[in-house]
């Protein structure tokens, strides 16, 4: 057991966009998770197998050692910290864009300009307050976890910090963005000890991923 490589992976758009990477690597996982209900995915090496589990956890598991490595969206890995995760790469999946949205009705320039103290509802604490730490603006953040686009429309707060894709869910909602603060894309994340114990493995996989990456400019 001590040879075996777990990676830890979040059903939907993550599991999805990472099975090309496994592929180019050689793996391939040997049960879809939309139709089994099992956690622990095998693979077609015995030696490599898939958990999976929330995406806000895929940190805390590759930290603890509960897998060597697992890809996460950079949004997450922010929010949890990087302590005991090495980052050997941005695999250019899931990009999304986390940015400030109000109602339409809202004048957020003039708000923010004359100094007001705005309410912001979000479920990225910590990257809201750097970001409006770093602009000077005096926040109240309200910790949601889920349909952040309701806490505007109810007067539970002025302005969110989400994640923003298409756009079509703030359009829907009568939102407009009016702000971006970083992209957002997913990284590897590697269990310290477990770069060292299972070097080899990990780096053939950390290199079939970065061979597969569109080529950086
Ligand atoms: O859903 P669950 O609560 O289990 O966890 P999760 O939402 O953290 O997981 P998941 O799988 O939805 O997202 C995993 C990662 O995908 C995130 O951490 C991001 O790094 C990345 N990602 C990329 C996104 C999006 N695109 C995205 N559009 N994560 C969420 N969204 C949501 C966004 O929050 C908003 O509600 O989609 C909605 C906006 O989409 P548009 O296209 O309407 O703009
Ligand atoms: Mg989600």
């Amino acid at each position: 057991m001590n040879n075996m490589l777990t990676l830890a992976l979040s059903k939907g758009r993550i599991f999805d966009e990472t099975m090309p990477l496994l592929k180019a690597a050689g793996i391939e996982v040997l049960e879809d998770p939309e139709k089994s209900r099992k956690l622990i995915l095998p693979t077609n090496h015995a030696n490599v197998r898939v958990v999976l589990v929330r995406a806000s956890d895929v940190p805390t598991y590759v930290q603890y050692g509960g897998a060597d490595l697992g890809v996460t969206g950079l949004d997450t890995l922010i929010e949890h910290g990087t302590d005991g995760l090495y980052q050997p790469l941005d695999l250019q999946i899931a990009k999304c864009r986390m940015s400030v949205a109000v109602r339409s009705d809202f004048d957020y320039a003039a708000m923010v300009k004359q100094g007001a103290r705005l309410k912001v509802a979000t479920k990225y604490t910590t990257i809201a307050r750097d970001f409006f730490a770093t602009k000077g603006v005096h926040v109240d953040l309200v910790k949601l976890y889920g349909s952040m686009e309701l806490a505007p429309l109810t007067g539970l707060a002025d302005a969110i910090v989400d994640l923003v894709s298409t756009g079509n869910t703030l359009k829907a909602n009568h939102l407009v963005e009016v702000e971006r603060i970083m992209d957002i894309s997913s990284r590897l994340v590697v269990n310290q000890a477990a770069l060292k114990m299972k070097q080899a493995d990990i780096r053939r996989i950390i290199d079939a991923f970065s061979a597969a990456l569109p080529a950086a400019k």
